[in-house]
Order: structure tokens, then C-alpha cells, then sequence
């Protein structure tokens, strides 16, 4: 038995519709940020910096989005498993959207934790490296691999999807959104995401409906 503790609508929507689409036994617990529930010593225990997501398994509780994802796909599937062929080319790309693209997404979002007085210019500067890593990682895409493609769910797929709906839903500055419209073959992906019933579900445990990956509303 897994539990999830999140916030709605916080990084831990992946590792949600990944438990979800994998079927296996979880419970999601919301925690209130606003009431300081992050910073207590029961979730600190959880999560040495406060965040979330944190993955409680029957091997202890485990933390960053990547690596929940990354536990979950070598333990139940959604991913090449470890000594697979494709295992190599599947790390290489799901590390380039955990370091590349996540953390530039941050940057992206919020940009006055970098620094106050120049917001604007890191959160351009971010948008700037998205749209060039996303269009790096959308030529990948539109080859197709069994592991990154529409027609089969994956943990990469899931984690590319809620990526593009925070590119889109949470930049800085209305003006600096990136739509997932300008990558036609990651939007196929977050498209065929947005659709599946486990996805839905768990979205909608998070307060998200319609099309929440590609046409998100913030
Ligand atoms: N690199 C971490 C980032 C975790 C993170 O920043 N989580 C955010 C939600 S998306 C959070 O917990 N924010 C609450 C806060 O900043 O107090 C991961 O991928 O898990």
C-alpha cells in the first residue's frame, strides 16, 4: 500500500495518475500549505525540505517527483524496465525533462525566488531555455518511441503533460506562457494523456477537469 501526500494540484498530480493508471493499491492524502502542514515535524519527517511530493512505500517514504516516478515504473511498469534496451535512451530523456525542463519551468513560474529585483529577466531568460529544450525533446518525440508516444501511457509522457499545463497555467508574467500547441508532438502525448480515464480521475481528485494538460485554465 502506497500514500501519496500532496497538495491539490502540486507536483503530486503525476505521481497520482501514475499510481492511478498502474492500479495498485494508494491513498492520497491533501495536506494545506496554507495552514503550515508542510512545515510541520510530521511531514519534515516525510520530506527533509518541506515539499511534496513524498511517496510513503512499504521501503520507507521516498520524495522528489522523478524519483517516486522512477520507483513506481521499475516496480509495476509505465517505463522500460531496468536491463531493457530501451532502459538507456527512456533515463537519458526522463532525466533531460526532470533537470532540463522542470527545474527551468521553476525558474519560469517563479522567478523572484532567484531574485526579486530582476523576476522579469530570469523568468524570460527561462523561457527562453524552455522553448529550446522543448523543441529539442518534441524532434525525440515525434519519432515515436514505445516509451514516449501516444498511443501507449508512460510516466514520461504523464510528467511532459503536467509540465506543459504549468508552462501554460502558472508562468510569471501572462505574456511569457508557453503553449503546448507550438510542440505538435508532445501535444499528441499530453492530448492522449488528458483522456484517460485514470488521468480524469485522479485529476479530478486534484480539482482538474477538461482538457487540464493542454488548455488549462490557471
Ligand atoms: N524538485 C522537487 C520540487 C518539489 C516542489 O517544489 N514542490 C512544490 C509543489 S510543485 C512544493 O511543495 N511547494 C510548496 C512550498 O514551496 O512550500 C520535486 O520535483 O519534487
Amino acid at each position: 500500500m502506497y500514500r501519496l501526500y500532496g497538495v491539490q494540484d502540486f507536483a503530486n498530480l503525476v505521481v497520482h495518475q501514475a499510481l492511478e493508471e498502474l492500479g495498485v493499491p494508494y491513498e492520497a492524502v491533501f495536506l494545506d500549505a496554507d495552514a503550515g502542514e508542510l512545515k510541520s515535524p510530521a511531514h519534515l519527517a516525510r520530506h527533509p525540505l518541506g515539499l511534496v511530493p513524498a511517496l510513503e512505500t512499504p521501503e520507507g517514504t521516498i520524495f522528489e517527483t522523478g524519483a517516486c516516478l522512477l520507483f513506481l515504473g521499475e516496480r509495476h511498469g509505465l517505463a522500460p524496465a531496468p536491463g531493457t534496451a530501451a532502459r538507456g535512451a527512456f533515463l537519458s530523456w526522463f532525466v533531460f525533462v526532470n533537470n532540463g525542463i522542470h527545474t527551468a519551468a521553476m525558474d519560469l513560474i517563479h522567478p523572484y525566488r532567484v531574485s526579486e529585483a530582476h523576476a522579469r529577466i530570469v523568468s524570460e531568460a527561462a523561457r527562453a531555455r524552455l522553448v529550446e529544450r522543448l523543441a529539442t525533446l518534441d524532434a525525440m518525440a515525434a519519432t515515436r518511441p514505445d516509451w514516449l508516444s501516444p498511443e501507449e501511457p508512460g510516466i514520461l509522457g504523464l510528467y511532459i503533460s503536467m509540465l506543459l499545463r504549468w508552462l501554460r497555467a502558472f508562468p510569471w508574467a501572462p505574456d511569457l506562457a508557453i503553449s503546448a500547441h507550438d510542440t505538435p508532438a508532445l501535444l499528441a502525448i499530453a492530448r492522449a494523456c488528458e483522456t484517460r480515464p485514470a488521468a480524469i480521475r485522479a485529476a479530478a481528485a486534484n480539482g482538474l477537469s477538461g482538457a487540464f494538460f493542454t488548455q488549462p485554465e490557471a
